[in-house]
C-alpha cells in the first residue's frame, strides 16, 4: 500500500480565510455541507454510473469512466511527486481532458490554478510565480500558438516549476496521457481548505488569484444548478473557456456533474462550430458573453442547424444591452437568463420564471439568501433605494481577500469583509440589479462624468451599429473627450448623424461623442468581453 501524502500548509500563506463566526453560520444554515468538491463526481458516478458524463466526436463516456479516469490522474500526479496543497497552473482549452485533469487534481488535494487559453507569458509567469506553482499543464498547441515554448520560458523564469505536462506532442516534456496510473488511497480533504484558484477578470494591472474553498465552490455550483433547474436530462455545452467561473460553476460543468447531466465542449465558439454541436448532442444549456450572444442571434439568419433542443441561454460577463436581450428568444428559441457574476464570488441570475421585462432589463438577483449586498456612494454610505451606487458584497461563496495580495486587499475589501466590486448598480424593489457601469469606466469630459455603458447602450440601438464602445481620449482643453468606436453592418454613420440620433433618444448634449471611429472588430479579453483598456490604448495612439 502506498503511503498517503499529507497536505503541506504553505499554500495557506497569504490566504484570507472566512472568519470563524461566518463559517459556523454558513455551516449551521446548510450552505456549506462539508464535502470535498470532487464528491460531486463521486456521488453522481455512484448514483448513475452508466449515464453519459461526456459527449464528444468519439461518442459518449459514462460517469463510471470519468470517475475512474479522474482517480488514475490523481494517482499519476501524486506519483510524480506533486503533493497535496501544491499549486499547478492549468492552461487547457475546452477538451475532454479538462475534466480528468480538474477532477484528478481536486481528488489529489492539489490546487489547480485555472488560467485561460488566451493568457500569454506575462500572465502565466506572474500567476505561476505568485502561486508558487510546481507544475504547468497545457496542450501542445492551439491555432498557431505553441504552449511548449511558453512552458520553456516560464520554467526558466519561475524556479518553483518542476514539471511540465503536455497534452499531445510533448517533446522533452511529460505527455499528460502517460501519467495516469492505478493507486491506493487518496489524501483526506479538508472541505474548508482551498479547492482551486480562479484568475480575476480585472481590467487593471496583472490578474489576481482567487482561492475558492471546497465548501464555498460546491455551494456555488449546486445552488446555481438549482436556480437553472438543471437535471440529469440536461446537456451542457462549454462554449466559453472552461477555466472561467461562468462555464465552470455557474452552474456550468460542476453544476451539470452535480445533477448527472452530460457535458460537451467546443474550442471554437463561432456559430458554425457551436450550432453543429448543439444539434448533434442536443444541447439544452450554454453560457455566452454578450458579443457572442449577438453573433449567434444574427447567425440564425444564415446557419441551418436545428437549435430546438436549447432551452436556456445564459448571457453574462458584461452588460447585455436591452435591444440585444430582446433578440435572444425570438432568434434562438431558448429562454434568456442574464447572469451578473464575478470570480470573487457573488452571482446574480434572472430567474427562469421572471417576467420578460426583468429578463430584458436587469442583470438578475442574488443567488443565495445569505448574499449580503450594499449599494453605496463614494463615501461608503448606503444610497437611497433604487439609486445608483457601488455594489459591495459578502456571503457564503464570496472571498474575503485575494490570495497573497495584502496591500490590494486593504483597498478592495471593507474592514468588515465586504468585497468592493467596482460595479455601479441600481437595486429594484424585487432585489434585481441593473448594472450601469464600472466605477472607473467613466469619461471625465471637462468635469462632467459620462458613463461609457450608458452611451454604448444608446449607440447599440442605432440600426447600423453591431458593436459599440465609448472611450475617453486625452484632450488639451477638456481633459478627456468622448470617442465612440463602432463596428457597423451597413454604411458607417457620420458623426453628425450619430449626434442627431442620440439627441433624438434624449441624451444630454455633453454626453455626445466628440470623435467617431470605425473598426472592423473590437479587441476582446481572454474570455471574450470587449477589452476597453486595449481599445483606449489603440485609439489614443
Ligand atoms: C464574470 O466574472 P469575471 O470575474 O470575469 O468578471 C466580473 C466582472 C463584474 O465585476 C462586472 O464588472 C462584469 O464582469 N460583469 C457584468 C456582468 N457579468 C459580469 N457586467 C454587466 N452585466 C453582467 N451581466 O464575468 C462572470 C462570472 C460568473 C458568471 C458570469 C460572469
Amino acid at each position: 500500500m502506498t503511503s498517503i501524502p499529507t497536505t503541506s500548509s504553505t499554500h495557506r500563506d497569504g490566504y484570507v480565510p472566512f472568519p470563524a463566526e461566518a463559517a459556523d453560520a454558513y455551516r449551521a444554515a446548510g450552505y456549506w455541507t462539508g464535502r470535498p468538491l470532487d464528491d460531486l463526481l463521486r456521488e453522481t458516478a455512484r448514483r448513475h454510473p452508466h449515464r453519459p458524463a461526456l459527449l464528444d466526436a468519439d461518442g459518449a463516456r459514462s460517469y463510471a469512466w470519468l470517475d475512474a479516469a479522474a482517480d488514475r490522474m490523481a494517482h499519476g500526479l501524486l506519483a510524480l511527486g506533486i503533493a497535496p496543497g501544491d499549486r499547478v497552473v492549468v492552461q487547457l482549452p475546452n477538451v475532454p481532458e479538462f475534466l480528468t485533469v480538474l477532477f484528478g487534481l481536486l481528488r489529489a488535494g492539489i490546487i489547480p490554478v485555472l488560467t485561460l487559453p488566451a493568457h500569454r507569458r506575462a500572465e502565466i509567469e506572474h500567476l505561476a510565480a505568485l502561486s508558487g506553482a510546481v507544475a504547468y499543464i497545457a496542450v501542445d498547441r492551439l491555432g498557431d500558438f505553441d504552449y511548449r515554448e511558453l512552458a520553456a520560458t516560464v520554467r526558466t523564469a519561475v524556479p518553483s516549476l518542476r514539471h511540465v505536462l503536455i497534452l499531445g506532442e510533448a517533446g522533452s516534456d511529460i505527455e499528460l496521457n502517460s501519467v495516469p496510473r492505478e493507486g491506493g488511497s487518496l489524501p483526506a480533504i479538508d472541505p474548508s481548505d482551498i479547492a482551486l484558484m480562479l484568475v480575476s477578470g480585472g481590467t487593471t494591472g496583472l490578474p489576481k488569484l482567487i482561492a475558492r474553498t471546497h465548501d464555498d465552490y460546491l455551494y456555488n455550483a449546486t445552488a446555481s444548478a438549482e436556480v437553472c433547474a438543471l437535471t440529469e436530462d440536461d446537456v451542457y455545452l462549454a462554449t466559453l473557456p472552461a477555466a472561467h467561473n461562468f462555464p465552470l460553476a455557474c452552474p456550468g460543468i460542476l453544476g451539470t456533474v452535480s445533477v448527472g447531466g452530460a457535458i460537451t465542449f467546443v474550442t471554437d465558439p463561432s456559430p458554425e462550430s457551436a450550432f453543429a454541436v448543439i444539434e448533434r448532442h442536443q444541447v439544452t444549456v450554454t453560457a455566452v458573453v454578450p458579443p457572442l450572444a449577438q453573433l449567434w442571434c444574427a447567425a440564425t439568419e444564415w446557419e441551418e442547424a436545428d437549435l430546438s433542443s436549447l432551452r436556456l441561454l445564459q448571457v453574462g460577463g458584461a452588460r447585455l444591452a436591452e435591444v440585444n436581450a430582446r433578440e435572444v428568444t425570438p432568434a434562438l428559441g431558448a429562454t434568456l437568463q442574464q447572469v451578473f457574476g464575478m470570480a470573487e464570488g457573488l452571482l446574480n441570475y434572472t430567474r427562469l420564471d421572471d417576467a420578460a421585462e426583468l429578463l430584458h432589463t436587469t442583470q438578475g438577483r442574488a443567488l443565495s439568501p445569505a448574499d449580503e449586498i450594499r449599494v453605496v456612494d463614494a463615501d461608503g454610505n448606503d444610497v437611497a433605494p433604487g439609486d445608483e451606487g457601488e455594489l459591495l458584497t459578502k456571503g457564503p461563496y464570496t472571498i474575503r481577500g485575494y490570495y497573497r495580495a495584502p496591500e490590494h486587499n486593504a483597498r478592495a475589501f471593507t474592514p468588515d469583509g465586504y468585497y468592493r466590486s467596482g460595479d455601479l448598480v441600481r437595486r429594484l424593489p424585487s432585489g434585481h440589479l441593473v448594472v450601469s457601469g464600472r466605477i472607473k469606466d467613466v469619461i471625465n469630459r471637462g468635469g462632467e462624468n459620462i458613463s461609457c455603458d450608458e452611451l454604448e447602450e444608446h449607440l447599440l440601438a442605432h440600426p447600423a451599429v453591431r458593436h459599440a464602445a465609448a472611450v475617453g481620449l486625452p484632450d488639451a482643453a477638456l481633459g478627456e473627450k468622448v470617442c465612440a468606436v463602432l463596428v457597423v453592418d451597413d454604411a458607417m454613420p457620420t458623426l453628425a448623424e450619430i449626434k442627431t440620433f442620440l439627441t433624438t433618444r434624449g441624451l444630454a448634449t455633453y454626453k455626445l461623442p466628440d470623435v467617431l471611429r470605425q473598426a472592423t472588430e473590437l479587441p476582446i479579453t481572454a474570455v471574450g468581453k470587449i477589452d476597453k483598456k486595449a481599445l483606449r490604448a489603440v485609439e489614443s495612439a
